[in-house]
């Protein structure tokens, strides 16, 4: 694909809303982030589910099914579920929305891990904080482990290969690629294979192009370059913008959103859909043209947006 796939990650569940305001948690918040980055050029939009009245992240298959219904009714690009939700939530909590809502694509992550946003919390004073859960939320993450181990992965597979769900591999590190690759020989993995490089989680490999160029590498020599597609993830500013330039570059392709970072440019906060305007912008600087969401299902083999359960 020379075309440019841009995910916009609308919200994600490590965000929290005191860090900026345009953070969105509505299911009408984020169906309109979700038409505007569509608009923008998004053609895969990655959603996860949280409290309406809180902003708090959520594994509810009822409110999760009301987004994915609110977000279906002003767009046709291509959603993108969580498996991985957040913080508390168990395996079983994660991957129930593959059965429950039949997704086209959804995130499968690829190892066990340290995943920590603690740092955050330093920036904030106990008044500062909009909502009572997030303090203790960005701080409890410094004693969280993103528990990803060969038997669940291998659960959440087999449920997504039971919907026709398209899974997304969220590799954070090298090993995760050797954990796909043992998958892979398993029998539980198709080709060609849907990778997501998530660089600069903390608890994870750094965001840096001698860090890319690694994952790129061993992707290369465990799969070979025709066996996959790759997109990335920059975890902060200015990594987001930086990763997925270098993918514009390199033939990969751009995950944007206030999921992963929340400025547009330096101290400056950003809308879901202004990140995606700058990345297209981005590409549109070096010949990349944005792919279409009925261009992405053809190229990843999609099983069609008819064809969900919600
Ligand atoms: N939260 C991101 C760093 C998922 O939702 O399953 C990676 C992600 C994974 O989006
Ligand atoms: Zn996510």
């Amino acid at each position: 694909m020379k075309k440019l796939i841009v995910t916009a990650a609308l919200t994600g569940a490590v965000t929290v809303p005191t860090q900026t305001p345009y953070l969105p948690y509505t299911p009408e918040q984020l169906a309109e982030d979700a038409e505007l980055c569509a608009k923008a050029g998004a053609s895969i939009i990655h959603v996860h589910a949280r409290n309406p009245q809180n902003g708090a992240p959520t594994s509810d298959m009822e409110i999760f099914g009301e987004i994915l219904k609110a977000i279906k009714a002003r767009t046709d690009a291509i959603i993108c579920t969580t498996t991985g939700g957040g913080v508390g939530m168990t395996p079983a909590d994660r991957v129930r929305v593959v059965p429950t809502w039949k997704p086209e694509l959804a995130t499968c992550n690829m190892g066990s891990m340290n995943f920590s946003v603690h740092p955050i919390a330093r920036r904030f004073k106990d008044e500062d904080y909009k909502f009572a859960w997030e303090k203790a939320w960005l701080e409890g993450s410094e004693d969280f482990i993103f528990p990803n181990t060969f038997a669940s992965i291998k659960h959440f597979m087999l449920e997504m290969r039971k919907t026709n769900t398209r899974p997304e591999f969220e590799v954070y590190d090298v090993g995760h690629l050797y954990n796909l690759h043992f998958m892979l020989k398993e029998g539980l993995v198709d080709t060609p294979i849907w990778l997501q490089f998530v660089m600069g989680v903390l608890g994870g490999i750094r965001a840096t192009l001698y860090d890319l160029t690694h994952m790129l590498d061993t992707a290369n020599r465990l799969f070979g370059p025709e066996n996959y597609n790759w997109s990335v993830i920059g975890a902060g500013y200015p990594h987001q913008f930086n990763m997925c330039t270098a993918a514009i570059m390199l033939g990969g392709h751009a995950r944007v959103g206030l999921e992963d970072n929340i400025f547009l440019r330096r101290g400056v906060l950003a809308r879901n859909h202004e990140l995606v305007e700058k990345i297209v912008r981005i590409a549109g600087e070096f010949d990349r043209e944005i792919a279409t969401p009925a261009e992405v299902r053809e190229f990843l083999g999609l099983k069609g947006i008819e064809n969900v359960g919600f």
